[in-house]
């Protein structure tokens, strides 16, 4: 690749001499030529600006010059090898008003054979030179960022380094093109790291000493996800469905980030509000069917509806604090699932039912009675981070400055969804009850969790 910058100070491109590229450009790999934009000038004082017609402030870069030397410099070298085809040409001026140079602009101008960069100084070229070279070859507005420099030569740099290093033969290890930020994973690289293992009281994380490689890929895929949440969220929004498995969902929705069927949604784990109470019991009346046994009559279903899971029910439940906690996940504004958990409301006393009291014997202990997540948010990590808060919640809760030592819950016995849902979160398996729901009894399997106090 031939690459030709113009600017008012050559010396500026002297440090693209050295390392990788500099050895680059040393061997031919990469043909750059630096030139002085004054050379193409005519009078006397070398001008190359003057003022801004319709006044403001500061010069503007008079279009003759640039027009000599862009034609020369495109049209002065052969950019089409003898009886080959006619190379690719292209025309590349920093400002800050240009579209952001991004890995895949990068990439597509690493394809060119022939890149001028044309750096504008003052406040910048006159708007014409862009327009008429646009009229015989490609021309790219580019922007390194949102900031202001005095010039365009810091951008080019930057540019050249960044088309540069892409070019057969620059990089010694091409494999580390695929790894790195910005590459095809859209997301932003993990943290590396190095000996000596224990430096200034920080140490490597263990698990990066363990040899065991499943584990690394893991550890470093989260550290990539958790960076891109915090630092750049709006790299989710780009990331497609297939760019992330199901264990990912699961650690972007711990994050505050859910994937949802329309695209990534901010996801708020937070305790139900008083004024919530229609809209739980709403999401209730849509949810509670899809975990009954699929031979439960509707009217059963409808006769347990309006006697748990009213309007009025709820506000109940968010009216008694020291019984109850609700916990909704908020996707976006709107409700996606919740989790219902009564509390005992002394330190020993037992849960309500006598066949489960038999098989749990912690106390105090609460049950986890309800986690509904609407289906429409099913697979997309709600569940597994709502269940989380959930535990994180009842883990903090004291009875009478006792904290609780565990939670139970019952679940349809032939559910195995929910399951190994439970099974993967803590909880075990430890005996079954009988559940009525209107005129059935249904068999349940009760499974049971420890909970521990974080320290305060
Ligand atoms: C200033 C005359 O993307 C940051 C940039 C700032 C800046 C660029 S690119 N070009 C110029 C310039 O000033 O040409």
């Amino acid at each position: 690749m031939r690459i030709d910058v113009v600017s008012i100070f050559p010396e500026y491109f002297e440090p693209l001499r050295l390392s990788l590229l500099g050895r680059a450009i040393a061997d031919g790999t990469l043909q750059l030529s630096v030139h002085d934009l004054r050379d193409w000038t005519t009078d006397r004082h070398r001008t190359v600006d003057d003022t801004p017609l319709g006044g403001g402030a500061g010069m503007v870069m008079k279009p003759d010059v640039w027009g000599r030397a862009l034609e020369d410099v495109l049209g002065g070298h052969e950019s089409t090898a003898a009886g080959a085809r006619p190379g690719r040409r292209v025309l590349a001026i920093p400002t800050p008003a240009g579209t952001p140079l991004t890995q895949r602009l990068v990439e597509d101008l690493a394809a060119a054979d022939h890149l001028v960069i044309a750096c504008g100084r003052y406040e910048g070229i006159d708007a014409r030179v862009a327009e008429h070279f646009a009229r015989h070859i490609e021309v790219v507005e580019y922007s390194i960022g949102d900031y202001v420099l005095n010039g365009g030569e810091a951008a080019a740099l930057v540019l050249v380094e960044a088309v540069g290093r892409l070019q057969e033969g620059v990089l010694g290890n091409p494999e580390s093109l695929a790894e790195e930020s910005h590459g095809a994973a859209g997301l932003l690289e993990y943290p590396v790291y190095t000996r000596p293992v224990s430096w200034q009281g920080l140490t490597v994380p263990d698990v990066l000493l363990s040899g065991h490689h499943a584990r690394i890929a893991r550890w470093r895929r989260d550290r990539a996800l958790e960076r891109t949440a915090h630092r750049r969220p709006d790299m989710f929004t780009r990331l497609r469905g297939d760019q992330l498995t199901w264990e990912d969902r699961e650690v972007l929705a711990r994050l505050g980030w859910a994937r949802t069927p329309a695209g990534p949604r901010r996801l708020v784990l937070r305790e139900g509000r008083a004024e919530e109470a229609a809209a739980l019991s709403r999401l209730a009346a849509e949810t509670f069917p899809m975990a009954c046994p699929e031979r439960m009559p509707a009217e059963d279903i409808e006769a347990f509806i309006r006697a748990n899971l009213s309007p009025g029910r709820f506000s109940d439940y968010l009216g008694d604090g020291d019984r109850y906690l609700i916990l909704v996940a908020d996707l976006a504004g709107d409700l996606a699932g919740y989790t219902l958990s009564v509390l005992p409301r002394t330190v020993d006393e037992p849960p309500y039912a006598e066949d489960v009291a038999a098989v749990v014997p912690i106390r105090p202990v609460a049950e986890l009675s309800k986690i509904y997540v609407r289906a429409s948010a099913h697979g997309s990590g709600v569940s597994q981070a709502l269940l989380d808060a959930t535990l994180d919640a009842l883990a903090r809760r004291t009875v009478l400055g006792v904290p609780l030592a565990g939670v139970w819950l019952g679940t349809n016995a032939r559910n195995r969804r929910a399951r190994a849902f439970y099974e993967r979160a803590g909880f075990t398996l430890v005996g079954g009850r009988r559940f009525q729901v209107g005129g059935r009894v249904e068999d349940d399997a009760v499974f049971l969790r420890a909970l521990v106090a974080p320290p305060s």
